[in-house]
């Protein structure tokens, strides 16, 4: 059995009071590995660890040395990139191509770009005029915020958690990582990574463990964290907020969403079909951006669903090896039993059934995975449950619209704001929606397209700050002034 240690200060350890809990495939259930949980001890050597680092070797590097690190770290994951998609694979058991071609290879893009980025950042400088006529200049010095605590979630495991380590890294910091209890092998595997490059003993700290009273609230209560920056559902971001009070200390926080998808008429009929369907299934419908809503204009609702329901019915699951399919399970039996309630709610609040709505027949070795068939529904109100609330599973509810007035309003009506979608031949009106959606990331034509320098965040209940780009260098840094008198 595969044992996952804690990486605390270059080492891979064991919780001080030996705690373990059990890591289970989510292909059939079975216990796959045993993770070390970090209790309050540990994670307090870890956050120490992260703060002496900060004022050793690490703290000392000029950018240009970092720089060469994190480039270093980029070329490892590269060189050991069959290790990672094999472990990120048996964490999510979803298929090798989307480890291939998207997380992974992200996860290395994400050290190299902030470690470009860092080396670009503009300074500023201010002459100002004083009485005596000497005036005086400013200058801005940027410098890092301290110790950071990553949180993160178990959807897109190493992408998620490396989109906040590379900028984080890259700008000086130091941190300890709480990757989800239900992922935990590819955060691991990036510690022996940083010690191959040599990234000094301190500055990459794993802890395991779960959230209340375990090691991700240890993490966000440690008075020597300087900041938070967290990935994950929005209610969990209320609670780490709470504790991030204490201290005053700065969060980023990428939250749940219930993303909008909006098909007009004009739309490229075969174009909008194919992206409405990748981004309401993708992952098994596990990804924060996905459109749990679609709205279709009236000439063509019909037509649109009868072509998703087709696409949805062709759907293949199966082992992440396996050629012939295209999908993997939920993550744990816990998010199943989530998304079948909300599939029975849909029945009880009066949905119309398009296709799926349960569990596939799988063959006997994977019957116990976590296997929910791609569900589309319709006929429900605006105000029913399936509509307002983020069910983060392979589903989706369309609904015909008339006007562009009536559908921005729809689209609008949720307390979340993460990202829209919106499929149109008319550019013009693509532009008027697109500014109108109260949301952080609005695709026109496309969905899931993202230069790493772009600003990625979400509005309302959706998330608080902004990241990618130079928004991660804000802050993932403090900039202090200095005043000199001339
Ligand atoms: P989650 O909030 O349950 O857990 C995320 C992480 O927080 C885990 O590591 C967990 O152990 C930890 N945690 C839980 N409670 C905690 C607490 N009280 N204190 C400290 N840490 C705590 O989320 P999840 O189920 O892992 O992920 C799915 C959610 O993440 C969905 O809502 C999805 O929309 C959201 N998400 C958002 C984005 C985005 O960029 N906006 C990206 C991916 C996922
Ligand atoms: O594109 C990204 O960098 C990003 N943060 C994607 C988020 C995916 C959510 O599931």
């Amino acid at each position: 059995m595969q044992q996952v240690k804690n990486f605390i200060n270059g080492e891979f350890v064991d919780g001080a009071d030996g705690k373990k809990f059990d890591k289970r495939s989510p292909l059939t259930n079975c216990v796959i590995a045993q993770v070390s949980e970090a209790g309050i001890a540990d994670v307090d050597k870890a956050v120490r660890a992260a703060r002496t680092a900060l004022q050793g070797e690490w703290g000392r590097l000029t950018t240009e040395q970092r720089v060469g690190l994190l480039y270093g770290v980029a070329d490892e994951i590269t060189r050991r990139f069959e290790d990672f998609v094999e472990a990120e694979m048996v964490d999510t058991g979803q298929p090798r191509h989307v480890m291939t071609h998207a997380f992974i290879p992200r996860g290395a893009a994400n050290f190299k770009v902030f470690a470009d980025a860092i080396k670009n950042v503009p300074s500023e400088s201010f002459q100002m005029a004083t009485p005596d006529g000497r005036g005086a200049l400013n200058y801005a010095i940027r410098v890092p915020k301290g110790v950071v605590g990553v949180i993160s979630p178990w959807n897109a495991p190493f992408l998620l958690m490396t989109w906040k380590v590379g900028p984080a890294l890259a700008c000086g910091n130091t941190v300890v990582v709480k990757p989800s209890e239900e992922t935990p092998l590819t955060t691991t595997l990036l510690g022996e990574v940083m010690n191959a490059v040599g990234i000094p003993k301190g500055v990459f700290n794993v802890i395991h463990g779960f959230g209340p009273n375990s090691a991700g609230e240890f993490l966000t209560q440690h008075p020597l964290i300087d900041a938070i920056t967290f990935t994950g559902e929005t209610r969990t971001g209320t609670a780490i907020m709470k504790a991030a009070a204490d201290g005053m200390r700065d969060v980023s926080f990428e939250l749940g969403g219930k993303n909008a998808g909006i098909v007009f008429a004009d739309a490229d009929f075969d174009e909008a079909v194919d992206g409405i369907f990748r981004s309401a299934f993708l992952n098994t419908g596990q990804v924060c951006l996905g459109t749990e809503r679609v709205y279709v204009q009236r000439p063509i609702f019909e037509r649109f669903v009868a072509a998703l329901k087709l696409r949805a019915e062709a759907v293949k699951f199966g082992r992440p090896d396996d050629k012939n399919a295209d999908y993997g399970p939920l993550i744990s039996a816990e998010h199943k039993q989530k998304v079948l309630g909300y599939y029975a709610k849909a029945v009880a609040e009066g949905a119309t059934i398009v296709t799926g709505g349960g569990v596939p027949n799988m063959p006997a070795d994977l019957a116990d995975g976590h296997w929910v068939q791609p569900t589309i529904w319709t006929d429900l109100p605006e105000t029913a449950t399936l509509v307002r609330e983020e069910i983060f599973g392979p589903c989706c509810h369309l609904r015909a619209f008339d006007s562009e007035d009536e559908v921005i309003s729809m689209a609008n009506a949720n307390d979340y704001g993460l990202s829209t979608t919106i499929w149109t031949t008319n550019l013009a009106c693509a532009h008027r929606v697109a500014a109108r959606v109260e949301v952080g990331i609005t695709w026109i034509n496309s969905w899931f397209l993202r230069d790493l320098r772009t600003a990625f965040g979400g509005s309302k209940q959706s998330g608080i700050g902004r990241e990618g780009g130079v928004h991660s260098l804000e802050f993932y840094t403090e900039t202090r002034n200095i005043c000199v008198k001339l």
